[in-house]
């Protein structure tokens, strides 16, 4: 079998997913790096976001839809379940970070800091102190929603979980992100528990630009 080709740059959280299902999974793959909108990218994503997968001759964009081949076409612990409430509640939890969660969390607040339009190329203050009750409110609502079963999507580890830990991970790194996960006992626990996995440890990302100049 040809072996996976995932492309994009390894700071993307969502590329980070794909490649944490590929670890859980045991599935041999290589990361090829590539930025969003290079002709290897839009070649395959309409939109010219990464990730985009090359596997043989079948070529793929949109995480969940990569994530989602990933489990089908190889062996390894499943990460979407079939189990039909379970499974329904997988999906419901990456629909929601994917569509809410990740826009306050990394297009907003994330990028205010380490891609800032300000003048002087500082973070963005007006935006950071704009979001961050938004960005409390959905740590809250993680924490709460982990509180319950210690996951996600009840009590199992699923992709639910792989889709939102690379974007916790950014979060903590600044102070109002960080506040706020301190305040989420449960939420603290599950990171922590989260973060000690292989799959978790070996994709992590190097250290933003704007990070690094800052340190
Ligand atoms: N819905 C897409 C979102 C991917 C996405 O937003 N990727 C970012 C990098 S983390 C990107 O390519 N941004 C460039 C852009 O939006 O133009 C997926 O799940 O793969």
């Amino acid at each position: 079998m040809p072996s996976v080709e995932i492309i994009g740059i390894a700071q993307s959280n969502y590329v980070r997913a794909t490649r944490m299902v590929c670890e859980e999974k045991g599935i041999p793959y290589e990361l090829t790096a590539a930025r969003p909108h290079v002709p290897e990218v839009t070649a395959v994503h309409p939109f010219g976001k990464i990730p985009v997968m090359r596997h043989g001759d079948f070529e793929l964009c949109e995480s969940k839809a990569i994530a989602t081949y990933l489990d089908l076409a190889f062996p390894g612990p499943r990460v979407f379940p079939s189990e039909p409430r379970h499974a329904a509640l997988t999906e419901q939890w990456v629909s929601l970070v994917n569509t809410r969660i990740d826009a306050t969390m990394i297009r907003t607040y994330l990028f205010a800091y380490v891609f800032p339009k300000t003048a002087d190329g500082q973070p963005d203050r007006k935006t950071i102190d704009a979001v961050t009750p938004a960005l409390a409110d959905e740590i809250g609502l993680i924490d709460r929603t982990v509180a319950q079963g210690g996951y996600l999507a009840g009590d199992y580890f699923t992709y639910a979980d792989i889709n939102l830990m690379p974007i916790l991970y950014y979060v903590r790194q600044f102070p109002e992100g960080a506040a706020a996960m301190a305040a989420g006992k449960a939420l603290r626990s599950y990171y922590d528990r989260l973060a000690a996995r292989k799959s978790f440890m070996k994709t992590t990302p190097p250290v933003p630009r704007q990070q690094a100049k800052a340190s």
